[in-house]
């Protein structure tokens, strides 16, 4: 039976322009993605936008602009960003298509069908911001007296009719569920904050909104919206066309992974099983938070003027080298800085001269003196053992590192193997082999070629477009890629083109 991975992003908010913090997280699904393809498993990747609430509203009204139109707008934007991003999604969901609204009604309707809903009245704080409903306890009072949400977020004091959810029926069964599958949620920083959060006690929740439109209306209620979380959280299964599945997307759920940022894992961890658990369908395998990223010390922030569009940064250093920084700079999960310094330093050090070298060295040795041709694999060595050995080992230990979403583990890994094949390039010296030993040669930069190879394969889904470049470079085929194809030796005597460098090194232009 082949495996399935259905993964998702966020769908992210069309009220203002996209960032890095969007790209990052679509970047980290991107590569789980890309690499399960490689796998051989059948994946279904989903990203999209989130488009109704009173938020997006407001923001339309504050551009002058009709909301269905700014949502186009503005969806198309993010769409443009993942496709700059080189993000392979297979479906880009909006919850203000037609698709999404059927299904986010479909699991309302089931929802209530199974006495999960009832009608009442709010009254309590709102942070529009956030989206989110805030219990007195959780406010904070700032210096100047000011009362806001945990997250900084102003609130403002609400009461209207409304309909809920009983989420406090659910406290014991979520317990239950972080508890019995200790990966369903990670990582643990979060697994732990929401446990708490949980343990605390859960109160129902406000699912409907009646002081404005702008919204999925309620089956059988027009005057009320969906709250902008139920809507939102209906489109992992719109997307595969809930409740008239075929049975082909039937296939890809439950979801495998939502990858998320930290900010919003209580809406995936706590919210989003309890709907499901209510509507009897079954739950998600795995909820990952990213960390927050800050730039160059400081938190994003339009007041502040230093929102980073992951575009002009892909102009400036190249689409891979800004999917590498990303990924790299720190523990997955972690919370992680942008600046310009060490983007340059992990450009210069680790992509240009500890791979771009090791590449260009092995290949310039190739084209000179093999006659430009893969030559034989032949006897080898301990050291040659060694060295294969190492990089025959990549395709699994990433594999499982992916499955714990640990991407910079990962990439660690394949440095382990690239500094190893810069160590055995310099201890071999196959340029003053030539003169001594042109067979011993030959079968030194055979190796090496071979090393490259698994690195080169190993690291399509993070650095795609320079993957395949090297890939060309070192004549590996379209359909020689994949794991399962490391598994055939690349046959002797396949001529290679005149090799180019693929990473350049960045050098920062003087001002003025
Ligand atoms: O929350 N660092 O949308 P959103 C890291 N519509 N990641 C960041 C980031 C940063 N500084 N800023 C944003 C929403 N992100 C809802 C989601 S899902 C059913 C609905 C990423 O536009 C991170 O993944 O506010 C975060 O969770 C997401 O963007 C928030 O995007």
């Amino acid at each position: 039976m082949t495996s399935r991975f259905y993964v998702t992003t966020p769908i992210y908010y069309v009220n203002g322009a996209p960032h890095i913090g969007h790209a990052y997280t679509s970047v980290a699904a991107d590569v789980l993605a890309r690499f399960h393809r490689l796998s051989g498993h059948e994946v279904f990747f989903l990203t999209g936008t989130d488009e109704h609430g009173q938020k997006v509203e407001q923001a339309a009204q504050n551009a002058g602009i009709a909301p269905q139109l700014f949502t186009d707008r503005i969806s198309a934007d993010f769409r443009d960003m993942a496709d700059v991003m080189a993000i392979s999604y297979d479906d880009f969901i909006r919850t203000t298509e037609p698709r999404h609204i059927k299904s986010a009604q479909a699991l309302w309707q089931k929802v209530a069908e199974n006495g999960a809903i009832y009608s009442g009245a709010y009254e309590g704080w709102y942070a529009l911001r956030d989206e989110c409903f805030y219990g007195e306890d959780e406010l904070v009072t700032g210096a100047d007296g000011v009362k806001t949400a945990p997250t900084g977020a102003p609130v403002e004091w609400v009461k209207e009719p409304s309909y809920f959810f009983k989420l406090s029926e659910y406290q014991d069964r979520l317990l239950e569920l972080y508890e019995k599958n200790p990966e369903f949620l990670g990582p643990n920083s979060t697994r732990r904050e929401i446990i708490s959060f949980v343990k605390q006690g859960l109160r129902d929740l406000s699912v409907s909104r009646t002081s404005f439109k702008w919204g999925v209306p309620v089956p059988g209620d027009e005057d009320h919206v969906m709250y902008v979380w139920f809507d939102a959280l209906a489109n992992y299964l719109s997307a595969l066309d809930y409740p008239d599945m075929s049975a082909e997307k039937a296939a890809f759920w439950p979801a495998s992974l939502h990858l998320v940022g930290k900010d919003i894992a209580r809406f995936h961890a706590v919210y989003w099983p309890a709907f499901l658990m209510a509507a009897g369908i079954e739950l998600p395998e795995k909820i990952f938070a990213n960390g927050w990223w800050t730039v160059e010390g400081q938190k994003m922030s339009k007041s502040l003027g230093n929102v980073v569009d992951p575009r002009e940064l892909v102009k400036e250093f190249g689409l891979d080298s800004v999917r590498f920084f990303l990924l790299r700079e720190v523990p997955f999960g972690g919370d992680s800085d942008l600046s310009r310094k060490s983007m340059i330093m992990r450009n210069n050090i680790e992509l240009a001269n500890d791979l771009g070298n090791l590449c260009q060295r092995t290949l310039s040795l190739v084209a000179r003196n093999c006659g430009g041709v893969v030559p034989e694999r032949r006897v080898l060595t301990d050291e040659d053992k060694q060295l294969l050995g190492q990089a025959s080992l990549l395709p699994q230990l990433l594999s499982d590192r992916m499955a714990a979403c640990a991407l910079t583990d990962a990439l660690e890994d394949v440095w382990k193997v690239i500094r190893a094949g810069n160590a055995y390039i310099d201890h071999q010296a196959p340029w003053a082999l030539r003169k001594t030993d042109e067979e011993r040669m030959k079968d030194v930069l055979r190796v090496l070629l071979d090393t490259l190879r698994s690195i080169a394969t190993v690291l399509q889904p993070f650095m795609p477009q320079s993957m395949e470049k090297m890939l060309v470079q070192l004549g590996v085929n379209e359909n020689e890629r994949s794991f399962a194809a490391l598994e055939v030796l690349l046959p002797a005597g396949r001529s290679l083109p005149a090799p180019q460098g693929i990473f350049p090194r960045y050098v920062e232009q003087e001002a003025g």
